[in-house]
């Protein structure tokens, strides 16, 4: 090789890395700039230890964010507890999340794909699980099934009315849910006993009322933890806010032993028995 090849490969390098540093330097400061008019605001809550974001139509997502292609988002982006540290890395997103304070950045994601969405500012013992998925949808995708990436598996927050829904299911007793779930007081902290009772005994078709009587939100996602492929396939209430109630439906679950767990703080474990 002479070396004439290799100052042209020199020379590349240096003309690549000055590209991607003023890529970079113009992504910081279009944040910086207003947003444009038609931006659709999204409100970014942080929270020990999840994310839910708020859709101008009101719907809410915990954990993960669907968006579309080529659209211009305006972020709010604050904190019910501590700092914590909005980021999605790959679109160069990072903006504080302060308690009582609304910090807003715009961005439109122009390459449809799945994203990482992550604290980056320390915020206490399960800060590392405080993670989430950002889907970009491609602008083509409105014509198909709207609003649902094939990958989701994670229900949006249980409302009350989709929860009354399944009423109709109940199979033993007069009125409302024939099983209790309790999430105890005191669950959040890693030793205490998370779910009552446990294991749960049900028979196929009951609803379980899953009552979170803890002071932070909570879930009951079926599978072993945030590693297990099956995560939530089963069921999955979502996040619980403290002193609230969410419904299993178990009338499609297999006969045997299901373990699920809290996606907020995965070393909450609890066992589920079909009869
Ligand atoms: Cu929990």
């Amino acid at each position: 090789m002479g070396h004439a090849t290799i100052e042209w490969i020199y020379i590349g390098a240096v003309i690549s890395i000055l590209c991607w540093v003023g890529a970079s330097a113009w992504n910081v400061e279009h944040q910086l700039e207003a947003a444009p008019p038609n931006a659709e605001t999204i409100k970014v809550i942080g929270q020990q230890w999840f994310w839910t974001f708020e859709h101008e139509d009101g719907t809410k997502e915990v954990g993960e964010l669907h968006v579309k292609q080529n659209v211009p988002y305006r972020f709010e982006i604050t904190s019910q507890d501590v700092i914590h540290d909005f980021n999605v890395p790959d679109f160069v997103i990072l903006m504080d999340a302060v308690p009582g304070r609304i910090n807003t950045l715009w961005n439109v994601f122009d390459v449809p794909g799945e994203y990482l969405i992550q604290c980056r500012e320390y915020c206490g013992l399960l800060h590392y699980n405080m993670r989430g998925k950002l889907f970009v949808e491609p602008a083509s995708a409105e014509s198909q099934s709207p609003e649902s990436a094939p990958t989701t598996t994670a229900a949006p927050v249980a409302s009350p009315s989709a929860a009354s829904g399944n009423q109709t299911n109940q199979t033993s007793t007069a009125a409302g849910p024939s099983v209790t779930l309790n999430i105890l007081e005191g669950a959040s902290v890693q030793g205490n006993p998370a779910y009552d009772p446990d294991p749960l005994s049900v028979t196929a078709g009951d609803v379980v009322e899953v009552s979170n009587q803890d002071t932070v939100p909570h879930t009951a996602t079926s599978g072993s933890g945030p590693e297990d492929p099956e995560s939530g396939s089963q069921f999955d209430t979502s996040i619980i806010d403290a002193g609230a109630t969410a419904q299993i439906d178990t009338a499609s679950l297999a006969a045997g032993d299901h373990p699920f767990y809290c996606s907020v703080h995965p070393y909450m474990l609890g066992s589920m028995t079909v009869k």
